[in-house]
């Protein structure tokens, strides 16, 4: 593993606030000097050590409440370098995102966020169960829907959110992003989802191709 990823995986996990702030100031101001942007660190830094501690936990070498921790250290310090909203925001279809069942919430705060400042306007649903998510998306006429899932059965609804939409006869896009369908490659398709997107930047990249592609 990359040296500042593990020095940064030992701050966390040891709870050592201020060397974890160190080490996320300065890779913020070296990718600055680069022409990155501080999502890139997001992405090259905290993804992968978070990453790291949830195996690390999985194989029974980390206890729960240094995951917990970690996240909680991790949902500060990205909340500072968060980008500003684009107040020149773009013609796009109603959109909105929604972490479906469980309690991860990090990666749909990095997605909004990001969303927001590529000059998209989004509702965020903050967290929902099933059945109150398809009156909502009805409701509110959304023509697409962004659905964090960082559990397998969250990202399994995926599958019973679309058949109640198809009951329905409501057509919705549906782009899923997170854990599950990170490591299980043909799991977006499985759950009928319409695209899944690795990261924050990669839910632009999507939706941009959507709205090019209906012009
Ligand atoms: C931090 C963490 C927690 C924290 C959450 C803190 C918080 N407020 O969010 C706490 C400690 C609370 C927690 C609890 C639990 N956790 Co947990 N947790 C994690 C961990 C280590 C990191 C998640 C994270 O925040 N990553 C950082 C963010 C930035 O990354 P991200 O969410 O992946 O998002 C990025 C991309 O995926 C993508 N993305 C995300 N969503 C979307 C959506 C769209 C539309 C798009 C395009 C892209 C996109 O873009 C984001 C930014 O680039 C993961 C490990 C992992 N590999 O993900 C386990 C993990 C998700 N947890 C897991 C489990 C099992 C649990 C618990 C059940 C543990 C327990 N026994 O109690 C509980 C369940 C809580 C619940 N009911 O939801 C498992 C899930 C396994 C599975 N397949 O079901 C994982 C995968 C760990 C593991 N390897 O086993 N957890």
């Amino acid at each position: 593993m990359d040296a500042e990823i593990q020095g940064f995986c030992d701050a966390l996990e040891t709870l050592d606030r201020a060397r974890a702030d160190a080490i996320f100031d300065e890779a913020i101001s070296k990718a600055a000097l680069e022409g990155r942007s501080p999502i890139d660190v997001v992405t090259a830094l905290i993804m992968p050590a978070l990453s790291e501690i949830g195996r690390g936990w999985h194989e029974g070498a980390l206890a729960l409440s240094q995951v917990y921790m970690s996240g909680r250290i991790c949902e500060q310090l990205v909340e500072q370098v968060l980008p500003p909203s684009d107040p020149d925001r773009k013609r796009q279809p109603r959109s909105a995102i929604v972490v479906l069942h469980d309690h991860h919430m990090l990666g749909k705060r990095i997605v909004y966020a990001m969303m927001r400042a590529s000059g998209f306007e989004l509702f965020d649903y903050g967290r929902m169960e099933l059945p109150e998510l398809v009156e909502r998306v009805i409701a509110d006429r959304l023509r697409v829907l962004m659905v964090s899932a960082l559990m397998l059965p969250s990202a399994l609804k995926v599958r019973a959110l679309r058949d109640a939409l198809d009951a329905r006869g409501y057509p919705l896009k549906i782009i899923v992003g997170g854990a599950p369908f990170l490591m299980d490659n043909a799991l977006w398709r499985e759950v009928g989802a319409d695209a899944m997107g690795r990261d924050a930047a990669e839910a632009v990249t999507i939706i941009t191709g959507w709205m090019e592609a209906a012009r």
